[in-house]
């Protein structure tokens, strides 16, 4: 059954004005390995945590760098059209605007099985929503704002990335035309060069400095004159290629500070978007593939305890990938080979056409499947990895509707081979609207988290690099040294777990012994 809301009957909680306190056991596995055979050797192992949740809900703004894009305008006008209740017809009938896609608006958790008072009965599933477990703003009161190197309006913004229908786009077309992006930094050396034509918004100069500069005075504006709490900054700008790690250079928060001062080459807009937003002291979001997360932007994000996310958005394709690959694995099915082919017609599969943009996206699609591969040594040796090869094509005629064809080959008993083949539609922008969104939201609930180990003084934060982003990105970023997880459900059980944590509630183990006792 489902129901709308929670309400907390738990000794370990404690709900004040402020704050939701809950005192939480976390039990894992320690493995050692012994000197002698080799082998693992397993520990169980619990910490006492308290985990602290603010309470209040910050007026959060979203500054979107690329907002004049197919992403940054559809998720634009569909927070208004939400927001105002704007419904429109298609041959179909009429629509309404929704959330679906949005992890944090559409999607439900399991709580629990139903009891009846005083019973030991345990019936029926109840879920709930997601976003019933702690406050979290609502994307509706999101104040959106943002950058595009186009000086297009909000509403020729939307008209030319033919996402929304049309009779929304003409009752969308006065709030959004009031939206004008702000000028942007723009070196065309990070993008393909058939960018250029659209380059019309732009901050004068060559001076890496006065545009840093620049990109922090929009930020406190825009903070000013929306009345916003807090700011997040979010790339959802044209893929870049990958920036040159450089000794001296992007290497050290210092160096890159440096590097920007003296105007040096290698510094990408997005890197110098993601100085901006952490000197501004907010978080920065990476929904692009390339390395703007140069070594010197994660030091610099760790020295101001500034929370960032990356990289690139994993919307369809890849989040299939990342079920299916873990399906196969975790059943013992060795995968040999992935082909993911896929063709598009949008100004994001215009940039991808040259080959070094195309380079920063090969890497982070192909990167989905190497922890599972890892995971299994039955299945591969040490080294051994399924071929994988990832093709996109630019197809002007289907616009932002994609085409995905994925074919997977896998052995299976006695030498026998499995081919799936997955053939997917759909319009790019409708799949990454929504994550846009929910990065957002549970970026600003991380920022009013924090855990205290039973024994220390204080409460800390999570650790600046956000990996509880996972589940949205495609290559996910997370502190140095820490494992990657790509497989899907560990993503979401991951959010899932960490905010019933901070209820007090138990983390969802799927044994339901008693619906097995005899
Ligand atoms: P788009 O090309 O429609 O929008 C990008 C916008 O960024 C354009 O309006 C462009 O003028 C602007 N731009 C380029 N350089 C800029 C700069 N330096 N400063 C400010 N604005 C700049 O692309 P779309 O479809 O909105 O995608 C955006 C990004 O998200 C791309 O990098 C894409 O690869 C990535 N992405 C998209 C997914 C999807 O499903 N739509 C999924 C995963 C990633
Ligand atoms: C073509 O691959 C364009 C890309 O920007 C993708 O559409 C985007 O990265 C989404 O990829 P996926 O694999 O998450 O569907």
């Amino acid at each position: 059954m489902f129901t709308e809301s929670v309400t907390l009957d738990a000794p370990n909680v404690r709900v004040t004005d402020d704050a939701i306190e809950a005192d939480y056991l976390y039990e894992t596995t320690r493995v050692t390995l012994d000197e002698v055979s080799g082998a693992a050797v397993a520990r169980p192992h619990c910490e006492r945590y308290t985990f602290r949740t603010e309470r209040q809900l910050p007026r959060l703004g979203l500054m979107l760098v690329g907002w004049g894009g197919n992403n940054g305008s559809t998720v634009t006008g569909a927070v208004i059209a939400n927001r105002e209740g704007i419904t429109w017809r298609t041959k179909e009938g009429i629509r309404r605007p929704n959330y679906v896609g949005s992890l944090t608006q559409s999607a439900t958790v399991r709580l629990g099985s139903l009891c009846a008072p005083d019973s030991d009965t345990h019936e029926e599933d109840v879920y709930v929503p997601l976003s019933s477990l702690l406050p979290m703003v609502h994307p509706n009161d999101l104040e959106i704002g943002g950058w595009d190197i186009s000086s297009a309006d909000l509403a020729e913004a939307m008209a030319r990335a033919q996402v929304l229908d049309y009779d929304l786009q003409r009752q969308l077309r006065p709030h959004m035309a009031r939206l004008r992006p702000l000028p942007s930094v723009f070196y065309p050396d990070f993008v393909a060069a058939n960018q250029s034509a659209r380059a019309d918004n732009l901050l004068p100069g060559d001076d890496k400095q006065a545009h840093l500069e620049r990109l922090r005075a929009d930020i406190a504006e825009f903070r000013r004159a929306r009345g916003v709490d807090k700011v997040i900054v979010l790339w959802t700008a044209n893929t870049e290629r990958f920036a040159e790690v450089l000794e001296g250079v992007n290497d050290t928060a210092e160096n890159l500070l440096a590097a920007i001062r003296g105007s040096h080459p290698e510094v990408s807009p997005s890197t110098l978007f993601a100085v901006a937003s952490i000197l501004e002291g907010c978080s920065f979001i990476n929904g692009s593939p390339q390395n703007t997360f140069v070594p010197g932007v994660v030091e610099l994000a760790v020295q101001h305890d500034v929370f960032l996310g990356g990289d690139d958005f994993k919307s369809g394709q890849t989040k299939f990938k990342s079920v299916l690959v873990d399906f196969l694995i975790g059943a013992g099915i060795k995968p040999l080979s992935i082909a993911s082919y896929n063709h598009l017609g949008n100004n994001d599969g215009k940039n991808l056409s040259a080959p070094s943009q195309f380079r920063s996206k090969e890497i982070s699609k192909s990167s989905v499947v190497d922890d599972m591969v890892a995971s299994n040594g039955i299945l591969y040796q040490p080294g051994e990895r399924p071929d994988h090869l990832v093709v996109i094509k630019y197809m002007p005629a289907v616009g932002d509707s994609k085409r995905a064809l994925d074919e997977y080959e896998s052995e299976i008993f006695m030498g026998g081979r499995n081919t799936i083949v997955v053939h997917q539609t759909c319009e790019d922008s409708l799949l990454a609207a929504p994550l846009i969104l929910d990065l957002a939201i549970l970026t600003e609930l991380a920022q009013r988290i924090s855990l205290r180990r039973d024994g220390d003084a204080q409460y800390e934060r999570f650790h600046p690099v956000l990996s509880l982003l996972s589940y949205l990105l495609k290559a996910p970023m997370v502190p140095h040294g820490t494992p990657v997880v790509n497989a899907l459900s560990r993503q979401r059980a991951c959010i899932e777990n960490i905010l019933r944590a901070c209820v007090g509630l138990p983390p969802e183990n799927d044994m339901r012994l008693e619906h097995k006792r005899n």
